[in-house]
């Protein structure tokens, strides 16, 4: 593999912004530093223990996959400081367009745990009320819910509300078109929609820079889109990087593009195998940028977190854990022509026929009560 499929070139003036460094110190950032002037260390061990519980949830998943209780599992291990720093910049009644990878935010919004599991147990085509939660449902069609949340945000400016959308994307995500689709048109609408793409280096097996030779915060300029490049391993620089553009789409400044530089540590999903692809170095050296290490070293040395704060957090995150475990095991078994419920509102031809042919498979097994 060459140099140029690896990494992507900065161009003059596009600056990453960062608020902690990797080893926890406190960078001045003249943009982002007002936007997390509030922020103080009791919110700061907060946003700790929701990156530490949101890993534990991520790694008891991780597990029950291993152990045939889930089907799938795209794991979010190194982009908790991205998933929580933009969620908690977020106010509830902002709808949310995630894709198949923001576990975390949706814990962070309310879903219940073993709803949040029941799509990738195959119980459920959904674990969760979009309407309860503003959330939208996993998104597996990549960059699909980009559509959705430029469409939404218009909807929003229409009736003079002034909410906004965040549609979560990945760094392959900004080679489809529906994405591109989605930037003409928040653009031209002056949508109060935020793009807020996770570049985490890798669309299962290709890397960045094969997609993009610059960085991908510099696309969106060429649809008049203000972006911000930002450490996604920094929660408080991700905190202040979407308040930012969530400032600007509740002042009628339209849509923003937020690339959070960050690291998939683990596989794309538990069905993918990075080591056929990916090289030890890389992982290392993004290890040594640990989202969740960085925060620690931070609080530690401001004082703010000690043994016993420590095991409070970790007790917790092992409480969440086993509530998901539990929630996820006693799932109820759905009936297997449920599959066809909610597919269309209305009735549809082609798949009533296929509703048949199932129900036909079915009964064909001795013993089968369908
Ligand atoms: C339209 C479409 N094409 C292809 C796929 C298969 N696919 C699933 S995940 C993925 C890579 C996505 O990479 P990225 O957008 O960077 O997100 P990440 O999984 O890294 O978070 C692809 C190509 C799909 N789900 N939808």
């Amino acid at each position: 593999m060459n140099d140029s499929r690896q990494g992507t070139t900065v161009p003059a003036g596009m600056q990453m912004h960062q608020l902690i460094t990797a080893t926890g110190e406190r960078n001045s950032d003249e943009l982002l530093d007002d936007f997390v002037s509030d922020v103080d260390h009791e919110t700061l061990r907060g946003l700790y223990r929701d990156m530490l519980v949101i890993r534990r949830i991520d790694f008891e998943a991780t597990a029950l996959q291993r152990q045939g209780q889930l089907a799938l599992w795209p794991p979010l291990l190194g982009q908790e400081a991205a998933q929580i720093g933009s969620v908690r910049a977020l106010d509830p009644e902002d709808f949310i367009f995630p894709t198949y990878r923001e576990n975390g935010v949706a814990y962070i919004r309310g879903a219940n745990l073993a709803g949040i599991m029941s799509t990738w147990r195959g119980s459920a085509n959904t674990g969760w009320d979009p309407h309860e939660f503003n959330m939208a449902t996993p998104q597996i069609i990549i960059g699909a819910q980009t559509l959705h949340a430029t469409g939404y945000a218009m909807g929003i400016a229409m009736e003079g509300k002034e909410s906004l959308s965040i549609a979560y994307l990945g760094d392959g995500a900004t080679s489809q078109g529906d994405v591109h689709e989605s930037m003409v048109f928040a653009a031209s609408f002056q949508a109060p929609v935020i793009f807020f793409c996770q570049n985490n280096h890798w669309a299962i097996s290709e890397p960045v820079g094969l997609q993009s030779h610059l960085p991908l915060a510099g696309r969106a300029s060429g649809y008049g889109i203000p972006s911000l490049q930002v450490d996604g391993n920094d929660v408080l620089a991700v905190l202040a990087a979407t308040r930012w553009a969530a400032r600007r789409a509740r002042t009628g400044g339209g849509p923003s593009f937020i690339e959070a530089v960050t690291y998939r540590m683990g596989p794309h999903t538990t069905a993918d195998d990075p080591t056929r692809y990916r090289g030890v170095t890389e992982l290392e050296e993004w290890a040594a940028k640990d989202p969740l290490m960085r925060l620690r070293s931070y609080l530690i040395n401001a004082g703010m977190l000690d043994a016993g704060a420590e095991a409070a957090i970790a007790a917790e995150a092992d409480a969440v854990a086993a509530e998901l475990r539990d929630g996820c095991i006693n799932l109820p078994d759905p009936e297997p022509l449920s599959a066809f419920e909610n597919v269309y509102v209305d009735p549809h031809p082609v798949l009533d026929r296929q509703r048949e042919e199932y129900r036909r498979y079915l009964s064909s097994f001795v013993g089968s009560a369908s």
